[in-house]
Parts: structure tokens; C-alpha cells; sequence
């Protein structure tokens, strides 16, 4: 099948294209620019959520339970369950498909798992391209499930309108967030199996890390029990008053900056790219020279990129 047809497609809202140009993406293959070209005009409809936290947070669960929230507006909702460290990986992926099941014949659902297979600009740079995928189908919501343990995962999230980060009751959980970084994206905090004791050591301990913390806003601490749905219409509420509470302005503000940092993640992936093609050679005689002491790193760098630059033939 050709990509314009994959887009004509998806643009349509045929899941088996939408699905196949997911696959592409995440292949990162040389379609992806036509692709992208071709879906940009249609996107910037979508809210994007984010929901991370650690493994076994709950994040699937929540995730279900919002996309029935969603439903119940009657607006259409994509999700993508992100593992961005696992290649390829199986067990857990599969977990979350099978978890988010009771939306499986909705038509207005469409649930994706999403690993790095060879898109070198790594989750990062796939995610945001898939989801621009489903803001084109014209899902009205996009939902990003990932682990927040490292950067890669954190910036994923951070690419999301309102970033949900999910902890656990008891101590330890806000600590780990605090260092993954998370307490900087979070717009909204959830305690999820709050039907376990220790909400309120949770609280206090998140609350210690955010007095810390540089962060300026206060963001909302919503308990949930996700298994059974408590709390799910408190959260839904944070969220929206966080979408509400962004004026116009903040948001075209948000999206510029992330748009910014993707497009230079793009150039340096391009760049790598033609590094990685076209100078292999060259970087190997380098590195003869710089062995043999007749160059030092710096200098035999500065030749790479001369050559690099040299070599270039106008866009990929
Ligand atoms: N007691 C209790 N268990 C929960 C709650 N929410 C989720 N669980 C359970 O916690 C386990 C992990 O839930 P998931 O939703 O898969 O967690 P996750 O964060 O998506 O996990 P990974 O994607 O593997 O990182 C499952 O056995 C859930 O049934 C809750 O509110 N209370
Ligand atoms: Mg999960």
C-alpha cells in the first residue's frame, strides 16, 4: 500500500491504516517526512494527556478508566502505550492491550502500543509523530501512557497539554518522581490505590518534595482507586480546570516551545544520520590519526563535521 493511501486512510479514520503508519513511525523510515507533510495541515485539534509514574503505578488502569470518562462526553480518544526503554518488548505491552480491553470494539477508541524499533530519534521523536497521526484521524483526545523512570520518558510526557503523574500511597514514590524529574511536568498529581494505607504519607511527602522543588505552580493531588473508578470524576475535573486555566496564549506558548525542541531533535537526528552514512570512512581514518597522535580528538571532530557539511545533497 502506498503512504498516500495509508494517509487518505487514516484521514479517514480506517484503523488498519492508522495502524500501519503508527508502524512507520516507529520504523522512522525516509516516509516519515512525506507522511508528516501530508497529515500536518489536518492536526491541532487533539488535547493530549500524558500519564506517567512509576511501573505498576496504575497507569493502565487510570488510563482505561479516563478513555471511559472520555467516552462518556461522547468524544473519540487515541491511546498510546509508550515503553520506551524496552525494544521490541512483548510482556508488558501486551499487559496494557489486554487491560484496556473493555474499549476494544468501540470505534472511537484506538489503543496502540508504541516501542523504539528504528526511528533513531528514539521515543522522543516517534510519540510526537504518532500522535500528530491520531490528532490528523481526528481523535478529539490523545492519551500517552509511559514509565517515568529516565529523560527520554519525562520528555515523552512532557509533550502531552497536561502531564498526569501517577504515585503510589506510603513514602519513597515522590522521592523517585522528584528525581526522574517528574514534579517539574506534573500539572496534575494522582494517589493512586488510595484503598491502601499511607495517602496521607504520600501527600505529606509530595508536598515536601514540591516546597523543594523550583516548581512555582501548585499542581492538584487527586486520590484514586483506578480498579474500581473512585476518583476518576475528580480527576477528570483537575484536568479539564488545568485546561481551563491555560489562557490561549500558554498553550500556543507550550506547543511553540515543544515544536522548537522537536524540530531541533529532528536536525540533530538528521545529522547523526549523516554521520552515521556518509563519513563512516572518513571517521574511521580520523580515529587511525588520532591514535597514531597525529590529530587530537577536537581537531579530527572539527574535520567530521567539515566533511559532514560537504557531503551534504540537500534534504533527505
Ligand atoms: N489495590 C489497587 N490496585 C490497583 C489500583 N490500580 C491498579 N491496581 C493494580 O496494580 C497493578 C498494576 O496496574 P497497571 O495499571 O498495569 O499499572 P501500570 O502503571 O500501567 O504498570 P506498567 O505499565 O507495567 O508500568 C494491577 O494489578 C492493577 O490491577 C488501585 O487503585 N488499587
Ligand atoms: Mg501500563
Amino acid at each position: 500500500l502506498s503512504t498516500d493511501s495509508l494517509v487518505a486512510g487514516a484521514l479517514a479514520g480506517d484503523r488498519r491504516a492508522l495502524g500501519r503508519l503508527i508502524s512507520l513511525v516507529e520504523d522512522g523510515g525516509p516516509e516519515v517526512g512525506p507522511v508528516m507533510r501530508a497529515l500536518y495541515p489536518h492536526t491541532g485539534r487533539a488535547y493530549s494527556l500524558g500519564i506517567t509514574g512509576a511501573p505498576g503505578a496504575g497507569k493502565s488502569t487510570l488510563t482505561e478508566r479516563l478513555v471511559g470518562r472520555i467516552r462518556a462526553d461522547g468524544h473519540s480518544v487515541g491511546v498510546l502505550a509508550v515503553d520506551p526503554s524496552s525494544p521490541l518488548s512483548g510482556g508488558a505491552l501486551l499487559g496494557d492491550r489486554v487491560r484496556m480491553q473493555s474499549h476494544a470494539t468501540d470505534p472511537d477508541v484506538f489503543i496502540r502500543s508504541m516501542a523504539t524499533r528504528g526511528h533513531l530519534g528514539g521515543m522522543s521523536l516517534a510519540t510526537p509523530e504518532a500522535m500528530r497521526v491520531l490528532d490528523a484521524a481526528g481523535k478529539d483526545y490523545i492519551v500517552v501512557e509511559t514509565v517515568g523512570v529516565g529523560q527520554a520518558e519525562v520528555k515523552v510526557t512532557d509533550a502531552c497539554d497536561t502531564t498526569v503523574v501517577v504515585l503510589n500511597p506510603g513514602w519513597g514514590d515522590a522521592v523517585q518522581a522528584a528525581k526522574a524529574g517528574l514534579l517539574e511536568v506534573a500539572d496534575v498529581f494522582v494517589i493512586n490505590k488510595a484503598d491502601r494505607k499511607g495517602v496521607r504519607a504520600a501527600e505529606r511527602e509530595l508536598a515536601q518534595m514540591l516546597e523543594l522543588s523550583p516548581v512555582e505552580r501548585k499542581p492538584e493531588i487527586i486520590p484514586t482507586v483506578a480498579t474500581t473508578g473512585e476518583g476518576i470524576d475528580a480527576l477528570w475535573a483537575a484536568i479539564e480546570r488545568h485546561r481551563a486555566a491555560q489562557s490561549d496564549e500558554d498553550m500556543a506558548l507550550a506547543r511553540r516551545r515543544r515544536i522548537a525542541a522537536e524540530i531541533r531533535d529532528i536536525a540533530i537526528e538528521r545529522y547523526r544520520a549523516r554521520l552515521e552514512e556518509r563519513c563512516a570512512g572518513i571517521l574511521d581514518r580520523l580515529a587511525g590519526e588520532v591514535e597514531a597522535r597525529e590529530l587530537d580528538p577536537y581537531e579530527a571532530a572539527a574535520q567530521l563535521s567539515g566533511a559532514t557539511e560537504s557531503h551534504r545533497r540537500g534534504p533527505r
